[in-house]
């Protein structure tokens, strides 16, 4: 494949890890994205990317299936059923030991290997095997769910062990480092000292809390181009000048309380709340699994839901609820962030969310409002957002008009606050603590 066709894949994880590694001379090991493909190693944005393949089989029963139909599901909430079957676990067996392989083949004596995400999770034990010279950590990207739910998992055992082959398992919250300590003395009946989780053989693993971020720089710059400004005031224009555009960014996915935050956006027109053509919401739903039966009931509902809102809301000529099943480039989303006067981010769960970050970083100007689901790792650390329960809709309407009636004053001081933590706190610092903390 040339070079020009690469794209990188939506979604939190590559946003987060790219700036990071692309500072650092690492390799990254990983699936190039589509079925069957075999290709060597190459460079690519400034980093070293190392394909491992899955076959067509492997990416419906490993990635679509345990990944995204067993864990994604159990490990937020379970918000949709997850799905248990042993011929999905055997191809997440499968597919780790082939990660864990091709990192053992590739790193150094003595380096340091980060493992990402719960797609991984067996890896770290399987490398430590191979590799005991190693020095491994892994994050895990999403939130780590309580014993009560946990149990369900026939593989319950297998996964706590694998994540124990770490020195160091890092997790978005503290809640999250809590809940897998825990387990690990239930169900393993291991002892620990405040985060140091003690094995039989003598080996300690530590787990803690390090909350992801974005990279402030990039986007705090990005939007003081003149074209990003000139493109955020043509959407508003777009969009018929509205008093108030609120906007939601997300990769179209149940955990996201779309349903949720458009119910309520629904509710505070027909109500006359929100007079008519006061205001625009603008929900960009990033295509994302959409081979996952869970995913393609989600849109049906979704779409659904934004026609009857436009349909018995709107005028000719004025739809209130602009729906785009479409991917954008930096550059537009970065746009649509400046031109929005109150971001709405309303997860059921959520391991921390960096719209909500990216956001913030794109508000120098101290306008704009953040909604914010609790349940949002995100919410850790932005006090000063509408914080809201996407579970009760009457408390999200209020957070909403809220953000919508706030003074400039309020705003500004709201903002200032948050970007002062987000601007410490970036997706660097997070790189840089997490790998202190494994070398150390
Ligand atoms: C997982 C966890 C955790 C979205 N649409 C487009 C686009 N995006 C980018 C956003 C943002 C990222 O994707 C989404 O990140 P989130 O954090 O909001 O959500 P997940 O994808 O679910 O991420 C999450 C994260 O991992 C990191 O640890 O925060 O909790 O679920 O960066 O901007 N980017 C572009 N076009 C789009 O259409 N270019």
């Amino acid at each position: 494949m040339g070079e020009g066709t690469w794209r990188r894949s939506p979604g939190g994880l590559v946003t987060a890890i790219a700036p990071v590694l692309q500072r650092r001379e690492g390799a990254w090991i990983g699936w190039p994205g589509s079925p069957d493909e075999r290709l060597n190693p190459f460079d690519h944005d400034g980093m070293h990317l190392i394909p491992v393949p899955l076959s067509a089989s492997e990416v419906e029963l490993y990635y679509e299936g345990f990944s995204n139909a067993t864990l994604w599901p159990l490990y937020h909430d379970v918000v949709a059923p997850p799905v248990y079957s042993r011929v999905l676990w055997d191809a997440y067996r499968t597919v780790n030991e082939r990660f864990a392989r091709a990192a053992a083949e590739e790193a150094a004596e003595n380096a340091v290997v980060w493992i990402q995400d719960y797609q991984l999770q067996l890896v770290p034990a399987m490398l430590r095997e191979l590799r005991p010279d190693l020095r491994i950590g892994f994050f895990l990207h999403i939130p780590f769910p309580p014993g009560e739910l946990f149990y369900q998992l026939p593989w319950r055992r297998e996964l706590l062990e694998g994540l124990l082959g770490a020195d160091l398992v890092g997790f978005q919250r503290p809640g999250g480092a809590s809940n897998f300590i825990r387990l690990c003395r239930r169900l393993l009946g291991l002892a620990h000292q405040k985060n140091e989780i003690h094995l039989e053989d003598g080996r300690v693993v530590r787990a803690a809390a390090f909350p992801i971020s974005v990279d402030f720089g990039e986007f705090d710059s990005l939007v003081r181009q003149p074209h990003i400004v000139e493109r955020a005031k043509e959407i508003r224009s777009e969009l018929g000048d509205p008093e108030c555009v609120l906007l939601g960014v997300d990769r179209l996915d149940y955990t996201k309380g779309i349903g949720q935050r458009l119910k309520a956006f629904g509710e505070l027109l027909h109500e006359g709340s929100i007079k008519p053509g006061e205001a625009a919401f603008v929900q960009i739903a990033t295509p994302s699994r959409e081979r996952v039966e869970e995913y393609m009931r989600l849109r049906d509902s979704i779409e659904l839901q934004v026609g009857r809102i436009n349909g018995e809301q709107g005028e000719l000529g004025m739809q209130p609820v602009q729906y785009m099943h479409q991917s954008y480039g930096r550059d537009e989303l970065a746009a649509l962030y400046l031109a929005a006067d109150v971001m709405v981010v309303t997860p059921l769960r959520d391991g921390m969310n960096l719209v909500a970050k990216e956001y913030i970083s794109c508000r120098h100007d101290l306008r704009g409002a953040l909604v914010l689901s609790e349940f949002a790792g995100a919410a850790d650390e932005l006090r000063q957002a509408f914080l809201a329960n996407p579970y009760d809709i009457d408390g999200l309407k209020r957070a909403m008009l809220a953000a919508m009636r706030a003074t400039p004053h309020d705003l500004s001081r709201r903002m200032r606050s948050m970007r002062r933590r987000i601007s410490t706190y970036d997706v660097d610092r997070w790189a840089k603590e997490f790998l202190a903390d494994l070398e150390s």
